[in-house]
């Protein structure tokens, strides 16, 4: 069980360490917010496109705030992976920033601005963060826990939480990062 979540610890470093450098650096979540932005067809200079840069600044301050023990503005795997461990595991309660931010990247996903993330919009997401067609429909259906065709910012965040919790498959959690974007 423990090898099962430390991979996934491992394997989000890995993609947050956008250039492969072996550091998280504020470059690589600028680099995230670039790849969204060209997912979503949204200039960085549109109001939309600036809300989802401010959302990866704050994203990045939290990151730093709860990863950065040395504050050299680079995180490395072993803070990453023990900052993890103790926000997910040991503590088990959500900053209210986290909220924040996960309520601007759904934001900027509601592309048709109705209120509601439907399964085309979270798709868009999705396969910026590399999961092929199928996996985005199998992913939306398990993380929809309400089934009202729509993922919602609680269902977001109690997916995060499983993700980092609970080794089991097919549950919402191990959706977000699918096995296909591990490493193995
Ligand atoms: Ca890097
Ligand atoms: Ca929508
Ligand atoms: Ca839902």
């Amino acid at each position: 069980m423990k090898q099962v979540l430390q991979r996934r610890i491992d394997s989000t470093f890995a993609h947050y360490d956008v250039n492969r450098n072996g550091v998280i650096e504020l470059a690589d979540i600028y680099a995230l917010a670039d790849r969204l932005l060209r997912a979503f067809g949204e200039p960085a200079s549109s109001e939309r496109g600036r809300e989802l840069v401010d959302a990866h600044d704050r994203f990045w301050e939290l990151l730093v705030e709860h990863c950065d023990a040395d504050r050299d503005g680079r995180i490395g795997p072993e803070e990453y992976r023990a900052a993890m461990i103790s926000t997910f595991i040991e503590d088990g309660s959500f900053d209210a920033d986290f909220l924040e931010v996960v309520q601007s990247l759904l934001d900027i996903a509601d592309t048709n601005g109705d209120g509601r993330v439907d399964a085309g919009e979270f798709g868009v997401l999705l396969k910026a963060r590399g999961l092929s067609e199928e996996e985005c429909g199998l992913a939306f259906a398990h993380l929809d826990t309400d089934g009202d065709g729509a993922i919602s910012v609680q269902e977001y965040v109690t997916a995060v939480r499983d993700f980092y919790t609970n080794p089991a498959d097919n549950t919402p959690g191990s959706w977000l990062y699918p096995a296909s974007l591990q490493l193995t």
